[in-house]
């Protein structure tokens, strides 16, 4: 720490650099209420559409009855499988070619119930809303199959490429001298941002702007172009607050498709936003999922064996994979592993992604069944992890970059005070309540795509930074915001960012986690490239008041260019744009590597996810790594259970800023607190059909079902991960709650429930 003119500080972690602890820079909008949302934008002759969906699950539409809705007052256009304009297929998210033929927003063949079967556009919400009513539709209905458990719904196809072996897995696990077998079961879970998804679009001639809720700009951008045929460029979606994704909203969806297609064929804007209902049918959460993990260990308990087959449900039209083994695979070192993986197609919407897809109930089965070893053999649920502790990648057999789990056990174990447990289940309790305590790890992979980021240095002292990243809650701003301060010195309230809106520097998916890592590498990039530029220029230009400073000695701080110490007070950034006469310094850096710099290989990598790296590409396997101690109080009579207690220690290598980590930890608990005890789509068998898809039915926790949530980190910097040495820190949280959850609930009760949520009945 360096103290000139005795009040600044340098290289102090004050809150605006990166590593302190600022304030979100969006919350006062937020707050406030000048934040506005994509459906909050004001627009001259908007007119409103509204979907209709299918009341049955499996058959076809054989007549569909809109001449009532198009007599209604105000209707403009009712859209329907007959008459919608067929469009364009669209390259995949992943970057493979899409279907062939047609995209088709609506079909006359029912998968779903729920499914779009119209689009009712009128003047006002109230007279589409009210004509979409009287559409009439007939179907010829087939038996549906309603999901994992109908028996007509079979095994479901093998998933070749999601099969994980070595060793041989299945011998030994039949010869170890302990086993555990069981099947483990997840229900449909879903996304429930607060702000439904909708959008408002525009065309301007060929040029389309959309103002969309949207993890991913860019890539979205891209299928609207390629559907509607235009050139990329040509598509704008502005999207600068988002009221929640989880996953939900990086991908273009056919509702969105409808609403583009009518403001087309009305040229008129059009404004579209699901009922929170619709929330549940326009896309897929998290599939239901069932695993049966065979784990075979020694009577000390170290881990021979893991045999592992799992399925997830998928739609009847497409393919969606919850890859069961992901975290099954790395976390213990065992020297035989087999992991297989089927999809089982049901009338269902097509599964998305929700919070560490993968992850998560892979972490629910192996963090479950290791639980069960530990009873079985007799030691601690903490000990037998460590016993089997994982030195390296046991699957990708390289290093890991840094896995501070031990610590994360350590640490949060001695917060918690885990040593304290009485080892027997049902042996602690106060009054009725039945107390218990479970552990759990979890884990998240780095994900690395390359980013970009414009950085502008003004004449008025502040500095714009722009890239179509988006935040809708993580921080995006304000990392930005603290990494161009450090590196300008610029103070970060005269910093100004600018993100969502797909015709700025273009920026990969807010998904996988990975948004944080690679914008602040890039912000970091640009930023000292400017501030480069403007030392250059301090040195070299003509009207320079340091021309004959010697090179190196100049610094930035606070605003002001410093010659060295004890020269003078240096001159404020602005005056000097003033004295060389410059307006504004501008310089726009990518992280992409060389060879990929240019054309196809630049807009793919934007707009796919075809160059996402493996996190063990390079030589070593990066991932994020917690560990999870729960406290339980579980009514002996009633069953109810309440979680009171929870430590969490996580490494997610350096942090940002670590304000804003723990709160991502802590929302990222909440939900695995909502998954463990709450959330489930209840399915009617009879039709095939969500019937909880709303809020006040579809629980997910309130403050009194959350209790106070320590979350420590026990990061290092991890400079193989990310150039500035974080590594994932957004899904990371959720994986491993349920079962530390589950475990503790085992601990309170001596019964071991392995399907979530944990309901009271399944405990009485
Ligand atoms: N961070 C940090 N240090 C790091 C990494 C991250 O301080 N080394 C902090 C930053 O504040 C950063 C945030 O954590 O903005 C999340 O960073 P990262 O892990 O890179 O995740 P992304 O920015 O890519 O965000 C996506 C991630 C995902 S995939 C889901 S799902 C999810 C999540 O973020 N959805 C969210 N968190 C969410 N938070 C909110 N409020 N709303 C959602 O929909
Ligand atoms: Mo997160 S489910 O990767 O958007």
């Amino acid at each position: 720490m360096t103290v000139i003119e005795g009040k600044i500080k340098r290289g102090d972690a004050a809150d605006g650099v990166l590593g302190g602890r600022l304030s979100r820079l969006d919350g006062p909008a937020k707050i406030t209420g000048k934040a506005s949302y994509a459906l909050e934008h004001q627009i001259e002759g908007v007119v409103h559409a509204v979907m209709v969906q299918s009341t049955i699950a499996a058959g076809t539409i054989s007549t569909m009855n809109i001449s009532a809705a198009e007599a209604s007052p105000g209707v403009l256009l009712v859209l329907t499988p007959d008459n919608i304009t067929q469009l364009k297929s669209a390259t995949t998210w992943a970057g493979t070619p899409g279907p062939e033929g047609p995209y088709l927003a609506l079909t006359n063949e029912i998968t779903f119930s729920g499914q779009h079967v119209a689009a009712v556009i009128a003047e006002t919400l109230e007279q589409a809303t009210a004509a979409a009513a009287l559409i009439e539709v007939s179907y010829d209905e087939k038996q549906a199959i309603f999901g994992l458990d109908d028996e007509r719904a079979g095994e479901g196809i093998a998933v070749e490429k999601m099969t994980i072996e070595w060793g041989n897995a299945e011998q030994a696990l039949a010869e170890a001298p302990v086993r555990i077998e069981a099947e483990y079961k997840t229900p449909r879970e879903y996304n429930v941002p607060i702000e439904p998804h909708g959008l408002i679009a525009k065309w301007d001639g060929d040029v389309l702007t959309l103002w969309e809720g949207s993890q991913w700009v860019d890539g979205m951008a891209r299928s609207y172009a390629e559907w509607f045929e235009l050139p990329f460029e040509n598509v704008r979606i502005i999207s600068p607050y988002i009221g929640g994704g989880f996953g939900s909203k990086a991908l273009s969806l056919p509702h969105a498709a409808l609403a583009i297609m009518a403001a087309r064929k009305l040229a008129r804007p059009v404004k579209l936003a699901l009922t929170r209902a619709q929330t549940f049918t326009a896309f897929g959460g998290r599939p239901a999922t069932r695993q049966t993990l065979g784990l075979g260990a020694t009577k000390e308990g170290k881990l021979l064996s893991i045999v592992q087959r799992g399925a997830n449900e998928t739609a009847m039209t497409g393919v969606a994979v919850e890859p069961l083994g992901a975290v099954t695979s790395i976390m213990y070192d065992v020297p035989n592993f087999s992991s297989r993986q089927n999809i089982v197609p049901v009338h269902t919407v097509l599964p998305g992604a929700l919070r560490a897809p993968g992850e998560n109930p892979s972490a629910w089965g192996l963090e479950s069944a290791i639980d069960e070893l530990a009873y079985a053999v007799g030691i601690d649920p903490v000990e037998i992890r460590l016993l089997n502790y994982a030195e390296r990648d046991p699957h990708a057999k390289i290093p890991w970059s840094t896995r501070q789990l031990r610590e994360a056990f350590a640490v949060g174990g001695e917060a918690f005070g885990w040593s304290k447990r009485s080892p027997k289940p049902r042996s602690m309790r106060d009054g009725n309540a039945l107390i218990g305590w479970g552990v759990a790890a979890g884990t998240y992979p780095v994900r690395r795509t390359p980013g970009e980021a414009l950085v502008r240095v003004l004449a008025d002292g502040t500095a714009e930074i722009a890239s179509s990243g988006i935040d809708m809650g993580q921080g995006t701003y304000t990392i930005i915001a603290q990494t161009a301060s450090e590196v300008l010195g610029v103070p970060v309230d005269k910093i100004h960012v600018k993100l969502g809106d797909s015709a700025l520097p273009r920026a990969p998916v807010a998904g996988g986690s990975q948004l944080a890592n690679l914008m602040t590498g890039a912000v970091h990039k640009a930023a000292l490239a400017a501030r480069d530029e403007l030392i250059g220029l301090a040195l070299n230009d003509v009207n320079s008041p340091f021309r004959e400073a010697q090179a190196n000695t100049l610094t930035i701080f606070e605003g002001r260019i410093l010659p060295p110490r004890g020269e003078g007070d240096g001159v404020a950034i602005a005056d000097f744009m003033r004295q060389i006469g410059r307006e504004k310094i501008e310089t726009l850096r990518d992280t992409l590597p060389e060879d990929r710099r240019d054309g196809k290989d630049r807009y793919d990598n934007f707009t796919t996810m075809m160059t996402m790296k493996a996190p063990t590409e390079g030589g070593y396997s990066l991932h994020s790594w917690c560990a999870h101690f729960v406290e339980v109080r579980v009514d002996e009579d009633f069953g109810t259970v309440r979680v009171s207690r929870m430590v969490s220690a996580l490494d997610s290598g350096r942090l940002y800023n670590p304000k804003l980590a723990e709160s991502q930890w802590r929302g990222g608990i909440i939900m695995g607190i909502g998954q463990a005890l709450l959330e489930e789509g209840i399915v009617d068998e009879r039709h095939a059909r969500v019937i909880n898809n709303n809020l006040a039915d579809y629980l997910v926790p309130t403050n009194s079902d959350v209790p106070d949530l320590q979350v420590i980190s026990v990061g290092i910097p991890d400079h193989h991960a990310s150039v500035l040495g974080g590594k994932a820190v957004g899904e990371l949280p959720i994986v491993g709650v349920a079962p530390a959850i589950a475990n503790a609930v085992f601990h309170a009760t001596g019964k071991r429930i392995r399907s979530l949520p944990i309901t009271l009945e399944k405990l009485i």
